[in-house]
């Protein structure tokens, strides 16, 4: 196997669960004539070929035993029944054991042909988990509204912070050719939910907008729109200017407007269920309504205006930090963006980074969670393994994210977790939604390696319930891309459980964070201090130095703290309170500070390295004890990944280790050898030409 078919590998059931199945899936009710429910019926098709041996037979009514329904509200098969579709929403199904004309049959209803293909994914799921289909009473819904993957992918197919080959879009080809890989992703993303597609990248591009490409993106909503995925596409704010001819962008400018909402009413003439806009503006180099001293607020609602006409909606991201402000980085969002809190139009959401600096292995939850009572915010997560050793290195990131959802905002009350912040509409009809930035590209696996497909896989099921274990969904994953053998899942499930923590160990441990190479982020930097911007160097963000380490975020520092809940600035900034974890992050402490264990600061960050280079020989242990009872060619490959992470983790030890020896001056604790090499070997290593590192 090659990884091609993810997690909907539909291999064959063994013989005893084929016997006890194959009776109740004989023949499926439902009206192919409407493009998604003829999307669920291929689905079914081909996973019941693939599970049971056969593909089910189509028929219009309820022939005798074993059925499939599929129906819709108000469906003539329904007559008669009581069900709880109202509670479904639009995307929500319900799948039942039932009977039907005095036949027992298995129900999928919902409110929309969409859910009845999300419940259709679900009983194949339930096939492949082998659960058992004789009595089901299952009912579901998405939590959240929006659930995006933003590609950041540049028109000629590079992808920016991208491990996995080029990009999937062939735009040179499109609109004539469709490769058929794009109904295969369309299949991925709808059998987790994922609900709405960025085909390209933030730092944008106008050409998009113009009306060559504008077919190209509606053969792709064309292949999307039957498997309930809507389109969407960055938007760069200098677009009047550059594809326009017109003189300003300014937001408040007549002119400008009118050429925003032209451009909308063009789209939606082309595309007529377009998403909306997803907006970078004035950061990173990006234009945006500051060059003309507007405020967001003011750019956002121009676009907003434009696309409310067609229900359209704007993503408009709060991921920035100006050259002119010179307080803390992680202060900036929340100082641009609070004060502008009731001053976005409803058709507006603040689309924002799960931490307030960018993606690191480990960052508190960002400020603005729970700060703006009144906007729409929804969590922008990063899949693509940018700081998290790119393709190669094996991290779940479900437990990342877990931990920021499950985080206490403290907003309005105790208990308002990151989720419930996300779940939570600001007013009755207000959006809800999450975005992933995806790790997808034309690698024959997708992305790049076979366990960063975990990482899709559990960003779409937290954007449909954000309140989801991270170890159930890691669980599902294993059982479902590799095998149901427990002598197979319990050690993968493993692996995925501590491998996270095993990379922050190794690169970023005791709240460190930002301390990678220049431009590319491959590889370990603390000593970088060249680059023009303050913060973009990784000393502003360890600030050690002969004394100590760390980023003093208390009021005795920059107070970034004072940003959250007070209950949370009070634990977080107390260091007898504040977790280890995130010690380095809110507090400068010397070298030879004791931790609440009694270690001190210098022994205990030595410790942490080898703990991560520890756990990732773990993995490779358990790794190999799967050798033949998982398919040959994808053992190889995680093998062969596990072992350049091995070798990896020892280089951001090795040369971690060797900058804060050369500041702290303190001898190695017993046990931990000193690196290799001395600091400038390692400062001197270079890697010119490593993945992603495009603008
Ligand atoms: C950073 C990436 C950069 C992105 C930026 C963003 O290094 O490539 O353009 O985030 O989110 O993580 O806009």
């Amino acid at each position: 196997e090659t990884g091609y078919d993810l997690w909907l590998r539909y291999q064959p059931l063994d013989a005893s669960t084929v016997q006890r199945v194959a009776p109740k899936l004989r023949y499926v009710v439902a009206d192919g004539s409407r493009p998604t429910i003829r999307a669920a019926l291929d689905e079914l098709d081909r996973g019941l070929a693939g599970l049971i041996g056969s593909a089910p037979a189509h028929a219009s009514a309820v022939r005798g035993e074993g059925g499939v329904v599929l129906a819709t509200a108000g469906s003539p098969l329904l007559a008669g029944m009581k069900l709880p579709l109202a509670a479904l929403g639009r995307e929500g199904f319900l799948l039942r054991t039932t009977t039907i004309g005095g036949a027992k049959v298995t129900l999928i209803a919902a409110n929309s042909d969409t859910g009845l293909l999300y419940g259709s994914f679900r009983l194949l799921k339930l096939l492949q988990l082998r659960a058992p289909i004789d009595a089901l009473d299952v009912q579901d819904a998405p939590k959240l509204q929006l659930r995006v993957l933003d590609h950041w992918d540049n028109l000629d197919r590079y992808v920016e912070r991208g491990y996995a080959g080029q990009s999937l879009w062939d735009w040179q080809k499109l609109p004539g050719y469709k490769d058929p890989r794009y109904t295969d992703y369309a299949r991925a993303n709808a059998s987790i939910g994922i609900n709405a597609v960025v085909p390209n990248n933030v730092n944008a591009n106008a050409d998009i907008l113009t009306a060559p490409y504008l077919q190209k993106v509606k053969a792709l909503a064309e292949v999307f729109r039957p498997y309930g995925i809507r389109i969407y596409l960055t938007a760069r704010f200098s677009a009047p200017i550059e594809i326009g001819g017109l003189k300003t962008a300014d937001p408040l400018d007549p002119a400008v407007r009118a050429w925003w909402k032209a451009k909308a009413d063009e789209i939606y003439a082309v595309i007529p269920d377009f998403g909306g806009f997803l907006v970078k503006a004035n950061s990173e180099g990006q234009p945006g309504p500051s060059d003309y001293k507007r405020s967001h607020a003011d750019g956002a609602n121009m676009l907003a205006d434009a696309l409310a006409p067609h229900g359209g909606v704007v993503m408009w991201r709060a991921f920035v930090y100006s050259e002119h402000n010179d307080a803390d980085r992680h202060k900036q969002a929340n100082d641009e963006f609070v004060p502008l809190d009731g001053k976005f139009r409803d058709n507006v959401l603040l689309q924002v980074k799960n931490g307030a600096i960018d993606f690191q292995p480990r960052e508190p939850f960002h400020p603005l969670f729970g700060a703006m009572p009144k906007t729409p915010l929804m969590l922008e997560v990063q899949i693509t393994k940018e700081y998290l050793g790119f393709a190669t290195h094996l991290a779940y990131l479900g437990t990342m994210w877990e931990e920021v959802l499950e985080s206490d905002t403290f907003r309005p009350r105790a208990g308002s977790t990151v989720a419930k912040v996300l779940e939570t509409p600001v007013a009755p009809k207000a959006l809800t939604g999450m975005a992933g930035v995806a790790n997808i590209g034309t690698d024959v696996n997708w992305s790049g390696s076979q366990f960063d497909q975990a990482n899709w896989y559990a960003y779409g099921r937290l954007a449909w319930d954000p309140d989801a274990k991270a170890e159930d969904i890691a669980r599902d994953w294993a059982r479902l891309t590799w095998s149901p053998d427990p002598a197979v899942v319990t050690p993968i499930v493993a692996m995925m459980l501590e491998s996270r923590e095993a990379v922050v160990n190794y690169m970023t441990p005791l709240g460190l964070g930002h301390v990678m190479a220049t431009g590319h982020h491959y590889g370990p930097g603390p000593w970088v201090s060249d680059l023009a911007r303050p913060e973009w160097n990784p000393t502003y963000y360890h600030r050690a130095d002969a004394d100590g380490i760390g980023f003093d975020r208390t009021p005795t520092g920059t107070n970034a703290l004072g940003q959250y809940a007070p209950q949370v600035a009070k634990r977080w900034g107390d260091l007898k309170t504040v977790p280890d974890s995130l010690l380095l992050w809110f507090h400068h402490v010397p070298w030879d500070y004791r931790l609440r264990s009694g270690e001190t600061l210098w022994n205990s960050l030595i410790a942490h390295y080898d703990t991560g280079i520890a756990t990732v020989e773990g993995m490779q242990r358990r790794w190999a004890g799967l050798e033949g009872k998982v398919d040959a060619r994808r053992w190889a490959e995680v093998r062969d990944f596990l072992a350049i992470q091995r070798q990896e983790a020892q280089w951001w030890r090795d040369a971690s280790i060797a900058y804060w020896q050369s500041l702290s001056k303190r001898p190695l604790p017993a046990g931990h050898l000193a690196p290799p090499r001395p600091l400038s070997y390692y400062e001197a290593i270079r890697t010119p030409h490593a993945p992603g590192n495009g603008k």
